[in-house]
Parts: C-alpha cells; sequence; structure tokens
C-alpha cells in the first residue's frame, strides 16, 4: 500500500477549494474528475507505480487524439505543463516513504520522458499534415498554361523615344523636359524670331487666353501672349541661362501645329531637339552626331547628308537627309524616288540666340537640331500615314 500524501500537507498543496482528497493528477485539470489520468485510486489514494503506467497509456492515448497543433499544446500543458498531471506528481513524491520515492520516482521520471517524446512526435507528424494539406489546398501549377490575358504594350512612338533618348546619354547629352504650355517670348522672340519678322508665319500657332487670376500679373501687361509650343527649341535659351558650358542638351516632347493634317502631318506631334554649347563644336560634329544616332535606331549602314536651308536661330541652317532605308537609296515611293528620307532641320546656333542665354558669341558655338519623332518612327516600321499613331486603333497597335 502507497503512502498517502498528510492531509495537512496536501491542504498547503490544493488551493481554491479543490477537492483534497484529488491526487496530484487531477489538481492540473479541476472539474475533470473523470478525467482518466486520475489513477485507479480515483478515490483520492496516492499514485502508486501501477498507476503511473496507466496514467502514461492514457497521456499517450490522448496525444494521439490531439487533431490540431493547438489541442495538442493543451494537452501538452495538461500533462507536462508546470501544473501539469506529471510534474505535480513528481513534486509530491517527496512527501511519501523513502521506499514510495525510491519506487515513484523513476517511474514519473521514465513517465515524463515518454510523454515528451510522444508530445514532439506528435507535433511533427501534426506540422506535417499541416503542410501537407496546405500543399494540397493551395498547390499552383507553375506549368499551366493561363488563358491569354489582354496586356497593353509600348505604343511604338514612345518605344522609338526611349531608344533615341539612350542613344543620346550614351553619348554623354543630358536629357531635359521643357513646358507644353509656353509663352511667345521663348517661342519665338528669344530664338531671334520677332513679331514682325515674317518667319513667324512659319509655325501657325495655338494661342491661348490667359486665365483671368493671371491677367492681374505683371507678366499680363506684357505682350508676351501664352501659347502650345510649335517646336521643342523653346528650351534653348532657358537651359543657357540656366547652366554653364559645355552644354550638351536634348529635349523629347510634344509640340502643336495649327495646320490640317496628311499623311506625313499632324496638329500633335513630338519633336527630339538637340544641342551643343562649347567653344569649339561645328556642323562636322553635328553630322557625326546624327549619323551615329540614325545608323544605331535603323540598325543599318547609311548615308546622311546636310542641304542648305534657313532656320531664324540658326546660322549656318541646314536640313539633314538620309539615304532611304527601304530602297537604300536607289528610289522607292516612300522616299518619292530621290534616295533620300528628309529628318529634321539644324544648324550652327545663331549669335543673337547665344546672346539671349547670357553666353559670349565669340566665345561659345554650337550646333542644334530638331526632328521628328514619329516620321523616324514611321521610317523605323515601315508605317505610311502618320494619322494610325495617334490613332488609338487596335488593329494598327497590336501590329506591334
Ligand atoms: C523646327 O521645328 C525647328 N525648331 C527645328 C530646328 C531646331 C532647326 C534646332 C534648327 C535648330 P521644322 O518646322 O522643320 O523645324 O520641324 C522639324 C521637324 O519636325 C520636321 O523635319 C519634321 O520631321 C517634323 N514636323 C514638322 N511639322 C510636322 C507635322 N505637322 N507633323 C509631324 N511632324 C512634323
Amino acid at each position: 500500500m502507497e503512502n498517502s500524501i498528510p492531509d495537512k500537507k496536501r491542504s498547503s498543496k490544493i488551493k481554491n477549494g479543490a477537492d483534497s482528497a484529488q491526487s496530484p493528477a487531477t489538481q492540473a485539470h479541476p472539474g475533470k474528475r473523470s478525467a482518466p489520468v486520475n489513477g485507479p485510486n480515483n478515490g483520492g489514494a496516492a499514485i502508486g507505480v501501477a498507476d503511473v503506467d496507466k496514467l502514461v497509456a492514457d497521456a499517450l492515448a490522448r496525444i494521439a487524439a490531439a487533431g490540431t497543433p493547438e489541442q495538442l499544446e493543451k494537452t501538452r500543458l495538461n500533462l507536462i505543463g508546470r501544473k501539469g498531471v506529471l510534474p505535480l506528481a513528481l513534486r509530491a513524491i517527496k512527501d511519501r516513504s523513502a521506499e514510495d520515492k525510491r519506487r515513484l520516482g523513476p517511474a514519473l521520471n521514465q513517465a515524463r520522458t515518454t510523454v515528451e517524446a510522444a508530445v514532439r512526435q506528435r507535433a511533427l507528424s501534426l506540422s506535417k499534415s499541416v503542410f501537407e494539406s496546405l500543399v494540397d489546398d493551395e498547390a499552383i501549377d507553375v506549368t499551366e498554361p493561363l488563358p491569354r490575358t489582354a496586356l497593353g504594350h509600348i505604343h511604338p512612338t514612345e518605344h522609338v523615344r526611349r531608344e533615341v533618348e539612350d542613344i543620346f546619354r550614351s553619348m554623354g547629352f543630358e536629357v531635359v523636359r521643357g513646358q507644353e504650355i509656353d509663352d511667345e517670348e521663348n517661342n519665338f522672340d528669344l530664338l531671334n524670331i520677332p513679331a514682325s519678322h515674317p518667319a513667324r508665319d512659319l509655325w501657325d500657332t495655338f494661342w491661348l487666353k490667359k486665365p483671368e487670376a493671371f491677367k492681374e500679373s505683371s507678366v499680363a501687361a506684357t505682350k508676351n501672349r501664352l501659347l502650345l509650343r510649335t517646336h521643342t527649341s523653346n528650351m534653348q535659351v532657358r537651359v543657357m541661362r540656366d547652366r554653364t558650358p559645355p552644354l550638351r542638351i536634348v529635349n523629347i516632347g510634344r509640340v502643336y501645329r495649327y495646320e490640317s493634317t496628311d499623311k506625313t502631318h499632324e496638329t500633335t506631334f513630338n519633336q527630339i531637339e538637340g544641342f551643343i554649347v562649347d567653344e569649339s563644336t561645328t556642323l562636322g560634329d553635328l553630322r557625326g552626331t546624327l549619323h551615329t544616332l540614325f545608323e544605331t535606331i535603323f540598325g543599318q549602314k547609311l548615308v546622311t547628308r546636310l542641304r542648305p536651308s534657313y532656320f531664324p536661330f540658326t546660322e549656318p541652317s541646314v536640313e539633314l537627309d538620309m539615304s532611304c532605308t527601304f530602297c537604300k537609296g536607289k528610289g522607292c515611293a516612300v522616299c518619292k524616288n530621290t534616295g533620300w528620307l528628309e529628318i529634321g532641320g539644324a544648324g550652327m546656333i545663331h549669335p543673337n540666340v547665344l546672346k539671349n542665354g547670357g553666353l559670349n558669341p565669340n566665345k561659345f558655338q554650337g550646333f542644334a537640331f530638331g526632328m521628328g519623332l514619329e516620321r523616324i518612327t514611321m521610317f523605323k516600321y515601315g508605317i505610311d500615314d502618320i494619322r494610325w499613331l495617334l490613332s488609338a486603333d487596335l488593329r494598327f497597335l497590336e501590329q506591334f
């Protein structure tokens, strides 16, 4: 017969009105009087070695029955947590006889080791099964062909714009952006095109009404009217005033012309403007720069040429042509049998423009050029009508 815990000592261990006759196993979960871990001496007798075997068998059954990691954790706390069945039983044997201690101590320690191992094993298999059910429930077959989604893609004009910018950057140019709503001064006057100059007729302009609030300002007092810029040259003087030479600038953006449209003319299109200001740049450098640009964009050997022309803000002025990319200069419908494609205007920056930019024309010089981005896009992709580019027509766009 096992010694039982003396009543006095037991009452100091069992708190809050728990049944003083309960074994330590029962104390761990009050209210569960019929819990199987109570052992055979359910009436309150202290546990013996045989009870430990029963307790282990029962604990293993409960561990195996835990169906989720949460349930297992509850069971673990109940069995081997600080106030669990086994730790309490172990603590209680200090009050038992030497003989009981000798027999029960190793049995309870062994029981705890067995229960701990079983909990670990069950935790492992539960986490595996959680993972396995995740694999089943959330499996994705990355090889499964998906239905085609209607994703957009970059517009051909934008594609060429990025390419042009990259090429200029690789040649050491800085890319700047300019405003599309500008004033007469920057679009015309500072570029050596005074109000009375007949050259102003070259650009049919969208003039803008000044907003009411703007009329009060000092700017409104001047005759400096607002407009939609007609060319990207509107940034030249601003940049010269802002920076110190040497300058290598490229400015690509939208411009507006009040004119009727046809296969090669739009009212809204993009220009590529570029200029260099330093002490020694020549027209030869201009030709070399643009030659490199075109051979890179078109991916083929080309011939370029400069023809005399006229712009009020360059002196001398030239038109830039390249050999036709379609017929290689032999003559075809695209180049109107000339063998040449017109690309843009250019020249050496006029001394008056340098002066307006605050630069001494006796010290500084440089070239400037301006060309149509859409025209280059058309030549690159063989597009026969500029109006396709702004049409937003999917039959056209889906070909790129
Ligand atoms: C100018 O706009 C000058 N600012 C270019 C320049 C800059 C010359 C710097 C000298 C120094 P022009 O009006 O020729 O030039 O236009 C330049 C290019 O823009 C043309 O060669 C053409 O490629 C394109 N372009 C002109 N008008 C249209 C239009 N209505 N639709 C589409 N592209 C156009």
